[in-house]
């Protein structure tokens, strides 16, 4: 059960801890958290709303967009540009940056966000989310900021979290100090506090990993994959069991729920096209990575820490291997050693 704290009174007691806070970054966050409530019931109703199926467009990514996509990504920008918080947003759903409109003031943060990761699941009624990260505007944030000032490693990062519209929706927020989860009372419109202090074990038997890129994995994945799957009989003496939700937001969930392992690795059909992933680094290696180690979890592109990896764009890929600690360890190893 639970003691009834909001995720806006749990927001607001965070802020006393922080010296000089001005109740900005607060409200902001209240602004992102509306907008998940209002993605959460958009998402609840489907094709009763006829908001299911293809937009007929194609986003930076070269990915066909889900009508969903293209609407929860403007839920983010009217919940978020008006209120002065904010110098500019970023999204997967968006080629540029999106400067706050002259008509509105703009403040010291800045927001990248996926509004809606996973989407290809919703035509199939399968959990999918919303992740975001919040970085502070660097230098001067009176003129309008350009992709560059987005370019900081997951280490600037002041909070990250993500929705998850599952069997019910979910808000997971770390704003440096731990990890905290957070119920949607639909009854209310209220986020409940349920899942106070979220820490991943350090040990886990269960990996996730899109197991039809098999053929294409580098040698040191393919080694830690068949290890788990030769179980008891294997180097590792125990069983494994396997998940793939092909929606980050899930995975991670559950990760942060009962511990995993969570690969995108680099594989050799990304490096003979020239990519560096599948997983975007801003809005969704880095806030995720963030989560994750705030929960004493650990995130790895394989061979270094996502966090540390300096952005060259804002759609920028990223290999992710993270976690449950000795997991991740174990497969930066088999990679230190190939
Ligand atoms: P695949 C969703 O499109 C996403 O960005 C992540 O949420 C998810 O983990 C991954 O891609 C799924 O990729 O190749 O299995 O469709």
């Amino acid at each position: 059960m639970h003691n009834g704290t909001t995720i806006t009174q749990f927001i607001i007691e965070e802020q006393r801890h922080i010296e000089g806070a001005t109740g900005d970054f607060t409200s902001l966050l209240n602004d992102i958290v509306t907008a998940c409530k209002v993605i959460s019931n958009m998402v609840n109703k489907g094709e009763l709303i006829g908001v299911l199926g293809s937009a007929g467009s194609e986003n930076v990514q070269g990915e066909t967009q889900k009508k969903l996509d293209i609407l929860t990504n403007e839920v983010f920008i009217k919940s978020n540009e008006w209120a002065g918080h904010l110098a500019a947003m970023a999204s997967e759903e968006m080629d540029d940056v999106y400067p706050i409109p002259d008509k509105y003031p703009r403040g010291k943060y800045l927001l990248t966000f996926d509004p809606l990761d996973g989407s290809s699941n919703t035509d199939v009624n399968v959990s999918v989310g919303t992740i975001f990260s919040i970085l502070k505007c660097p230098g001067e944030c009176s003129a309008r900021p350009g992709a560059e000032g987005f370019l900081q490693a997951g280490t600037e990062q002041v909070a990250a979290g993500y929705a998850l519209y599952g069997p019910s929706t979910m808000m997971v927020l770390t704003t440096g100090n731990g990890v905290n989860g957070f119920t949607l009372d639909a009854d209310i419109g209220e986020f409940i506090l349920t899942n106070p202090n979220m820490t991943i074990p350090a040990d886990t038997r269960e990996f996730a990993i899109n197991a039809s890129n098999m053929r294409h994995w580098e040698a040191p994945v393919k080694r830690y994959v068949d290890e788990c799957l030769a179980g008891k009989t294997g180097p590792r003496g125990e069983d494994f069991n396997m998940r793939w939700v092909a929606s980050m937001v899930a995975e991670v969930h559950r990760i942060l729920m009962r511990g995993g392992i969570f690969m995108y690795p680099l594989d050799e059909k990304m490096k003979a096209k020239g990519t560096e992933g599948k997983l975007r680094l801003l809005y969704e290696g880095n806030p995720m990575s963030m989560i994750v180690e705030q929960a004493g979890g650990a995130a790895s592109t394989g061979r270094e820490r996502i966090m540390e990896v300096k952005p060259n764009g804002l759609h920028q890929r990223v290999p992710v291997v993270l976690g449950s600690k000795n997991e991740v360890e174990r497969v930066v190893s088999y990679h230190k050693e190939d």
